[in-house]
């Protein structure tokens, strides 16, 4: 009986042991937790920021702004255990809606100081009350001559029997509706019915001659799987560094733009060292250094006179104003973003015209 007993004493002070470890444990865990687009933050910035402050980036990624918000919604505030996300512009006052990011204090985000302020108190986030701004771009037409004789100038011109089962498209729903709504005249940012289902038509011609349906473009122009399609300018640069036959063009009738922002999640487990990273990464050097891997282009004015004139003089990196006239900003069509996803749906479960 008193074997039995000191047995169970035993076992019952390693249970003990056991939970206040793990209590002590999650006390000092110093992280940070990052959920990004893919390719977007070099890990060598990554390993430099834990390096500097000693805290740890636990990073994962999206392909989307869709499929990041729907996450976010299912999990909800209690449940998604991240701090940080980097969503466009558009889907900011969505997040907010949800109620899922806080407001962020400003004051300990000081190298906010370097950022263009014509990215700065915008109607999408006036004040920025609840983001700062990372990185911007754009969509063009990605063109391999090897293959594509023709002069490509307009987004009408990926409508070319031609160019069938070579044809790449985005999957951004809204990149990609916005294409077809532009080239019809329509606005990108339409609220009604009617012009998505005129937009819907026009894709659903090119779709039987569309080999993928996708933004992550390095690979099937790389390989040489698809010839002509939607790229975002800086996916654009990193590929026509490696193969000089592809070209990128800004179509004639103007194109979408985006920004990307960090914004701080209601519930954010580690606020602090979320503040800490987002400062970091608006540092000019670092700023400067995601730049140079990814070759989108940045708000930050002191990280832009860091990069070499190579790459700023560039006018796939910083298209002139002639490149972008006739271009929109995409913004938050509330309600009718259902719309979007559900003609989204439509075209791909649609079979041939
Ligand atoms: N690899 C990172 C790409 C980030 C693109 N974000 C913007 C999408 C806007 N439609």
């Amino acid at each position: 009986m008193k074997k039995l007993l000191c047995l169970l004493l035993v076992v019952a002070l390693c249970s003990v042991g056991v939970y206040l470890h793990g209590r002590i444990a999650k006390l000092f865990k110093n992280e940070v937790v990052v959920y990004n687009w893919s390719d977007y933050i070099p890990q060598e910035v990554l390993n430099d920021f834990t390096k500097e402050t000693g805290i740890n980036v636990i990073y994962s990624t999206y392909e989307s702004n869709e499929s990041m918000f729907s996450k976010l919604q299912l999990l909800g505030n209690g449940g998604h255990g991240y701090d940080i996300v980097v969503p466009s512009t558009y889907y900011i006052s969505m997040l907010r809606e949800k109620d899922l990011i806080q407001e962020l204090q400003l004051s300990t985000i000081s190298n906010i100081k370097y950022i263009d302020k014509r990215f700065l108190d915008q109607d999408y986030d006036k004040g920025n009350r609840y983001s700062v701004p990372y990185m911007w771009g754009a969509l063009g037409i990605l063109v391999n001559t090897d293959y594509i004789d023709e002069e490509i100038s307009s987004w009408a011109d990926l409508d070319n029997p031609k160019y069938a089962g070579k044809l790449l498209l985005s999957d951004d729903v809204r990149d990609l509706f916005g294409v077809a709504l532009k080239i019809q005249g329509l606005s990108p940012n339409t609220m009604e019915e009617e012009d998505l289902r005129q937009a819907q038509i026009w894709l659903a011609k090119l779709k039987p001659r569309t080999r993928v349906f996708t933004t992550q473009v390095k690979q099937p122009f790389s390989g040489d799987e698809v010839h002509i399609g939607m790229a975002w300018n800086g996916d654009a640069l990193v590929i026509m560094e490696e193969k000089p036959e592809i070209k990128f063009v800004w179509p004639k009738e103007g194109t979408l733009i985006w920004v990307d922002n960090f914004v701080l999640l209601k519930g954010a487990p580690n606020p602090d060292n979320a503040y800490t990273f987002i400062n970091y990464m608006l540092r000019p050097d670092v700023a400067a250094k995601c730049v140079q891997e990814y070759m989108y282009s940045t708000p930050n004015t002191e990280a832009l006179a860091l990069l070499p004139e190579e790459l700023t003089g560039n006018r796939v990196f910083m298209p002139t104003e002639a490149d972008l006239a006739g271009s929109d900003a995409v913004l938050d069509v509330g309600a009718a973003m259902r719309l979007y996803s559900d003609y989204w749906e439509k075209l791909l479960h649609s079979s041939t015209p």
